[in-house]
């Protein structure tokens, strides 16, 4: 296993209820193995769409190294807010969660803070979907959709990707037809569920989208 990328499953996420209400907490480890029965412990994540101002979204290939999901093309950036980082935490206005992903566009596309202020982070809704991954790992997740149009800097880290690109709405669909097999489950099931297209289609309205309420089961 990657050196690195092992210390990370030492990092705690929250675990939640269906309801998305924290009830505890354990490691990245604890929460991504699948166990006999199938099971897989609840955990609260995030899913970011950056889009440049040509409206292109920005892919990432997963490296070699990743222990979920490797070499899998997704959207922009995913992780999870840690319970040992308290700012993480806060409800209001989706403060934690936008957090989260500030520090990982940081650490995974060496995006500087300062090129995607919390402010320019749309939070759209939240989907529950479970994944068993290869057997040993999987997700079960309730993921924050966050949506962003802004022109960033960009210096990749290799270890947690293999290539990064811009793709335009006209490419996205045979994009997706020629890599079936090869995308995330969760970016997979977004796209499908017509949610992304969507909002896509709607960059400069995405406030009428914003539902805090319904949890959405894909
Ligand atoms: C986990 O992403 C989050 C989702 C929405 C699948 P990840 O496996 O990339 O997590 P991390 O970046 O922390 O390794
Ligand atoms: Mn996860």
């Amino acid at each position: 296993m990657d050196r690195i990328q092992s210390l990370l499953l030492n990092e705690k996420c929250f675990l939640v209820n269906e309801n998305d209400v924290i009830i505890g907490e354990a490691t990245k480890k604890e929460c991504h193995l699948v166990a006999n029965n199938g099971n897989i412990k609840l955990h609260r994540a995030f899913s970011v769409f950056l889009f440049n101002s040509k409206n292109e979204l920005l892919i990432q290939k997963r490296s070699a190294a990743k222990i979920t999901y490797p070499n899998r093309y997704t959207n922009t950036c995913c992780s999870h807010p840690l319970s040992e980082i308290p700012s993480e935490k806060e409800d209001i206005n989706f403060l934690g969660i936008k957090r989260a992903a500030q520090r990982r566009l940081n650490y995974e596309l060496g995006i500087p803070k300062e090129d995607i202020p919390l402010e320019t982070i749309h939070f759209l809704k939240r989907i529950h979907y479970k994944d068993a991954g290869d057997g040993t790992y999987g997700e079960h997740e309730i993921d924050y959709i966050l949506f962003i149009q802004r022109d960033v800097r960009l210096k990749v880290n290799p270890n947690e990707i293999s290539e990064a690109f811009y793709i335009h709405i006209d490419d996205i669909h045979n994009f997706v037809e020629d890599n079936i097999g090869k995308l995330t489950p969760w970016f997979h099931l977004i796209y499908t569920s017509g949610l992304m297209m969507n909002w896509w289609k709607n960059l400069k309205n995405l406030c009428q989208f914003n539902d805090d309420k319904e949890i959405l089961k894909l």
